[in-house]
């Protein structure tokens, strides 16, 4: 059912639609104002063809808009592209330049005692690990056996006390030109880069010396408790390491060692990688002559524990 408005004769119709002889005529019925029957006939010919075209119209202003619309988002897309591709280059550039800078920065500073340049005089110099950027002092020793060696433990005339906390020994203690311990934080962090070998050298109170050299040296970090990794003696001392290879450190404050009975830092009075408690004592009491008893600075291979060393200096350098 439907209603339309004819001009200039107003009148009503309604009722159903028919087709007749051609597909595109349609006859419909039709009431004047005195209610006669009045037949239209429409020729949907042109209907049709208008309809068509308006659809074909429709659809071709679509495409068109389509089209103009990815061309755009096209043109917005390469756009976007070509300046995220560009930040991301200029992003790889900026990386490359300062990495090179650093890189220029790490070449000027030594990382242990072997890059010192000129070598010169033993003496304080700072170093910077890989670990380590704010860098730090260590004594080096350029002479003895060929040079190159970080000292991280001096004796020479009891100034400074040794028997000392796990803190301490951790973060070093003394003064670098005379008597100290390094600190077994830095020293980890200086054998922990490549291959290291350690020496001893001990002076005892009528100036005879002797040394000893272990082709492997490392301390492990504060994890394992500063664990000593040592092994292939050589030198004139004896090797008085061997029982203690493997062990934690020991402090009086801290009991990592194999004696289920005492604290061997407390028995020995000192601070060591102990077993049960040890062939060495390099951090014990000083004394002014050579004789006392376990708690002194022996090496049992020298001179038994019962004579304690006028000097004593421990050293480590890389080896190539
Ligand atoms: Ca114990």
């Amino acid at each position: 059912m439907f209603q339309m408005l004819i001009h200039g004769l107003a009148l009503f119709w309604s009722t159903s639609v028919t087709t007749l002889e051609t597909d595109t005529d349609v006859e419909v019925r039709l009431l004047d104002n005195q209610n006669a029957p009045l037949t239209a006939i429409f020729d949907m010919s042109k209907a049709n063809d208008r309809v068509n075209q308006f659809v074909s119209d429709a659809i071709e202003a679509k495409m068109t808009d389509i089209e103009e619309n990815l061309d755009q988002q096209i043109e917005n897309f390469e756009r976007n592209l070509t300046l995220h591709f560009t930040d991301y280059l200029h992003g790889i550039a900026d990386k490359i330049v300062k990495e090179n800078e650093k890189n220029k920065v790490t070449k000027q500073r030594p990382r242990c005692c072997e890059d010192i340049m000129p070598k010169g005089q033993n003496g304080i110099h700072t170093i910077f690990p890989i670990s380590n950027d704010n860098g730090f002092e260590v004594y080096c020793d350029f002479k003895t056996d060929n040079g190159n060696w970080t000292v991280f433990q001096r004796r020479i005339n009891g100034t400074t006390d040794f028997f000392r906390g796990w803190e301490e020994y951790e973060n070093g203690f003394g003064n670098l030109e005379v008597e100290f311990w390094l600190g077994n934080r830095k020293i980890n962090e200086l054998t922990s880069t490549g291959k290291h070998e350690l020496r001893i050298d001990l002076t005892d109170f009528v100036g005879n010396t002797g040394f000893a050299k272990y082709s492997t040296f490392f301390v492990g970090n504060g994890s394992s408790n500063y664990k000593l990794t040592v092994g292939g003696y050589s030198g004139s001392l004896g090797d008085s390491l061997k029982e203690v290879n493997g062990m934690s450190f020991t402090t009086k404050d801290r009991d990592y060692d194999h004696h289920s009975a005492l604290n061997c830092a407390n028995n020995n009075k000192g601070a060591w990688w102990y077993h049960d408690c040890t062939y060495s004592n390099l951090n014990g009491q000083y004394r002014q002559s050579g004789q006392i008893s376990v708690e002194g600075i022996y090496w049992y291979t020298w001179k038994s524990s019962c004579y304690s060393m006028k000097s004593s200096v421990m050293m480590f350098r890389k080896v190539h």
